[in-house]
């Protein structure tokens, strides 16, 4: 079998025809529990030619638009810092497109987002995961999938955080003190879910969205490096990335998917990861309709 080098399988488009980029980073250096994330881009784009083209939910059809254009895999470098360093010069050179970048692990958002803004200080990234990654040092680490959010906080960024359930009491006094970040636990959400997607409606200037698929619940996609019960469900995720798209007074500049490790049994986890990575441009594209091209192009 050919190996599928473009989103849902779709015929190359050229870059400068492009409304949408997909960039492959299959960054893993750094692993607490699971390996493996460094084979979520080719299974996630594997598994994506057996998405449908159309989608009824959003009713986008992919055979019109948007025009997506997959990047060749980012190629490992010496370090974590050159990995991401090559990841930021990528990215950068699709912006006015709406960028998604497919992981690999969350690290790699330092590079994706900083490729995207020049001023973290006018970003407000939406992270749904499990974890918070606000640590200051994992095992020592300051560059670590568990100190990802802590960094691109310190630079500025404005933080909302969806589906948090496991965390250290550093981070959670981080949170309390509020400054910059808003953060809705898992076991708050059955309460305050409307008031998430409110917030998300709300919100104004840039916007990044970082997807740990560890967000989702671990009985859903039990393929991630460090898995955790009682996460989102597939409709409230759906629920929040429209809310991040419609938001009439921002502008979605790309996404991330990551922490996504292939396992052969059974392969329906890809298909799940494959068809959340169709979902995010589908939902961008939607949004892109209602709000008159306002997101990500025209830039
Ligand atoms: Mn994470």
């Amino acid at each position: 079998m050919t190996p599928v080098t473009q989103l849902l399988a779709l015929p190359p488009c050229p870059m400068d025809r492009a409304d949408a980029v997909v960039v492959p980073a299959p960054i893993e250096r750094t692993v607490s529990y699971g390996p493996g994330t460094f084979g979520g881009p080719a299974a996630i784009l594997a598994a994506s030619g057996q998405v449908e083209l159309f989608d009824a939910e959003t009713g986008v059809d992919f055979d019109h638009a948007p025009r997506i254009h997959t990047d060749a895999p980012l190629m490992p470098a010496d370090t974590l810092e050159a990995d991401l360093a090559a990841l930021e010069a990528a990215v950068r050179r699709h912006r006015g497109k709406f960028v998604l970048t497919l992981g690999g692990e969350h690290t790699l958002s330092l590079g994706a987002a900083a490729g995207l803004c020049d001023d973290l200080e006018r970003l407000t990234i939406v992270q749904i995961d499990a974890h918070a990654d606000l640590i200051d040092r994992l095992d020592g680490l300051a560059l670590s999938h568990g100190t990802v959010m802590r960094r691109l906080w310190e630079r500025g960024a404005h933080l909302v955080q969806i589906g948090v359930r496991s965390l250290s009491r550093e981070e959670f006094e981080l949170i309390t003190a509020g400054r910059r970040l808003r953060t809705f636990f898992a076991h708050q959400l059955p309460d305050r879910f409307p008031e998430a997607l409110d917030l998300l409606g709300r919100l104004e200037g840039d916007v990044y969205l970082s997807i740990d698929i560890d967000g989702l619940d671990s009985a859903l996609v039990p393929s991630t490096g460090t898995p955790q019960p009682d996460g989102l469900s597939w409709r409230q995720t759906m629920a929040l990335l429209r809310a991040v798209t419609a938001a009439p007074r921002a502008r979605l500049l790309g996404a991330d998917l990551v922490e996504f490790v292939p396992s052969p049994h059974p392969p329906g986890c890809d298909l799940t990861a494959a068809k959340l990575a169709v979902k995010v441009l589908a939902w961008w594209q939607a949004g892109r309709e209602k709000l008159g091209g306002a997101h990500g192009t025209g830039r």
